[in-house]
């Protein structure tokens, strides 16, 4: 794109908002410590104890703590473009809608003009971006979690790459008169009303997934919402990609320290916690970069057990949102294993048993922080993939791991993702929705579409991962979960790794693969055997009617629907029938 284009945007963006100044980021240390002192000083960031280095509190708006899914709208030309899973206005209309809440919403206020890179800087498969913003806050978070500044802008000015726009105002922060718009056919994106998140840091899920997907889609590739992590053995280093809903653990597993009797043997490496861009490699392998520069993770609930890599990177350089404090200014979340709070998110005195921090509270962090950051996720070419696993928050049916038999087994298996719901969007807690490839909020185009895309591949790779489903969070019938979790979640990472590297048989059944019962170690955990069975039981009767579940979620998509997906789910029930 030229770069007169993003001039004139930038003019014509200012036309229409009247900020009392425009501001062009270049990224520096300088800019951000000033940033930093400007929101302090009028409030919108709150110093925490000495002990918390460069940490910071931001309190959002009470209304404004999660993505709000039901005012994400994807607006190509045609609506069947956009498909059932997502929200969608007439292009033109949308502007319209939006445009009339962005008019004179920046009075008074700076415009900042952000250059952004996602992926590393030098990377063929990076992108750009530039975000125009009147958040002081939102500047600061994108410091954190992209490539955002001078360089990126001598890539844009440059003029060789395509570059995704975003207009971003908190305006008045009105639930009512809150939009995240997405033109995939123009790389633009207008939010209006949020502060927050994936509403507001563009780079995030508006580009580096809903946009970035109709590109990949049209350029053979994949932007996907996984984890990508590096498991290192007796000098070899695998790479997984993991696709698991918000909030179901993607920055734990990424972060994973091994458990004691593994330690020797087994090392972890974080190369992303959140998003992973797909590309088929010149040698016929997928390759995967991860497009942030740093963690917008999920604070309640970290803690030394769960994520010590995590815990330890967040106390210095770190932005937190909405999180409770102690009485002398540490920041507190549920999940904590010291101190206790005193102010609650909201910034009141702390009672009774409402959560003190809010349970989508979040830490903005940069990668190079985290101890098992993977020197690999800053180069250029990316890591080759060996696995790609798909993972659920489902507390019955699914087992704790299952293979694919093929591409088009796991492409399917990952179409029918579920998962219970989550604090990290708006709305109920604990509601079984399909959430294909984990991507149901994020995928900028007809999902239909995106599943044959992903079977496409085949004919693009010739070596392509094996593909496994998890679930970690089955639960007996009081509710108590089945299976450790956390580090141990490594005893089935390694059956992963052994059945890539050809190490180990499985049974085959209807579903896939399982392992042996002595294939996942269990030895030191408080698993009875009798669990263990629980944990890859196959319920046949759960399974008829999950696959009717099934069809009858596809039929929502129509002839999208790749017939691959019918003949997957006939062998499934003729051999659930037979077995
Ligand atoms: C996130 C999300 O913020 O998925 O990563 O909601
Ligand atoms: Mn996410």
């Amino acid at each position: 794109m030229h770069f007169n284009t993003i001039e004139n945007w930038v003019k014509e963006s200012a036309q229409l908002t009247s900020p009392a100044s425009v501001k062009w980021c270049d990224g520096s240390q300088q800019e951000y410590d000033h940033i930093i002192a400007t929101m302090l000083k009028d409030g919108s960031l709150l110093s925490l104890n000495d002990k918390y280095r460069n940490c910071y509190l931001h309190r959002s708006h009470p209304s404004d703590v999660a993505r709000t899914e039901q005012q994400t709208f994807v607006c190509p030309r045609d609506r069947d473009d956009a498909g059932p899973n997502n929200n969608w206005l007439d292009p033109q209309q949308a502007h319209a809608k939006v445009d009339a809440l962005f008019r004179n919403c920046m009075q008074g206020r700076t415009m900042y003009v952000i250059p952004y890179c996602m992926g590393p800087i030098d990377s063929p498969y990076a992108r750009l971006g530039m975000e125009i913003t009147d958040s002081p806050y939102v500047v600061a978070n994108m410091r954190i979690m992209t490539r955002m500044g001078e360089q990126a802008l001598a890539r844009i000015k440059r003029g060789e790459a395509e570059v995704v726009r975003g207009l971003h105002s908190v305006a008045d922060l009105d639930p009512q008169k809150r939009f995240i718009m997405h033109f995939p056919e123009e790389l633009l994106i207008k939010s209006v009303g949020s502060g927050y998140g994936g509403n507001a840091l563009l780079g995030k899920k508006c580009h580096a997934l809903r946009i970035a997907s109709s590109q990949a889609r049209r350029q053979g590739w994949l932007a996907e919402h996984m984890l990508i992590a590096g498991i290192e053995h007796r000098g070899e280093t695998h790479y997984v990609a993991a696709a698991f809903p918000s909030a179901c653990g993607k920055t734990n597993l990424a972060m994973l320290i091994p458990p004691d009797k593994y330690r020797q043997d087994y090392k972890v490496w974080t190369v992303g916690d959140d998003i992973a861009w797909i590309h088929v490699g010149d040698d016929g392998r997928l390759w995967a970069i991860n497009p942030e520069a740093g963690f917008f993770g999920v604070v309640p609930g970290t803690n030394e057990h769960s994520n010590p890599n995590a815990l330890s990177m967040i106390d210095h350089d770190t932005i937190y949102t909405n999180v409770a404090l102690t009485a002398d200014k540490e920041p507190w979340w549920e999940g904590k294993l010291s101190g206790k709070p005193h102010t609650n998110w909201k910034g009141e005195p702390h009672r009774g048993d409402a959560p003190a921090a809010h349970p989508n509270a979040r830490f903005t962090v940069a990668s190079k922080q985290c101890p098992s950051y993977s020197p690999a996720a800053e180069g250029k070419q990316g890591v080759p993939l060996s696995a790609i696993i798909f993972g659920g928050r489902r507390s019955t049916l699914n087992p704790l791991v299952v293979e694919a038999f093929d591409w088009s087994h796991g492409v399917y298996m990952g179409a029918t993702l579920s998962s219970e719901t989550t604090a990290a969007a708006t709305g109920k807690v604990g509601v079984v929705r399909r959430d294909p490839m984990a991507m149901l909020p994020f995928c900028g185009y007809n999902m239909g579409d995106y599943w044959s895309h992903w079977l496409s591949l085949q004919q693009q790779a010739t070596q392509l991962p094996r593909i496994f489903q998890v679930n970690w969070f089955r639960c007996d019938d009081s509710g108590k979960f089945l299976w450790p979790g956390f580090g141990d979640n490594l005893r089935v990472l390694q059956w992963v790794l052994n059945r890539c590297r050809n190490e180990v048989d499985a049974v085959n059944t209807p579903i896939g693969y399982l392992p042996n019962a002595t294939d996942i170690d269990c030895e030191g955990l408080d698993v009875s055997d009798a669990t263990k069975r629980e944990l890859f039981a196959i319920d046949r009767q759960g399974w008829q009617d999950e696959l009717t579940a099934i069809a009858s979620y596809f039929s929502t998509f129509g002839t999208h629907v790749p017939p691959a997906f019918a003949a997957q789910a006939q062998r499934i029930r003729t051999q659930l029938d037979n077995s």
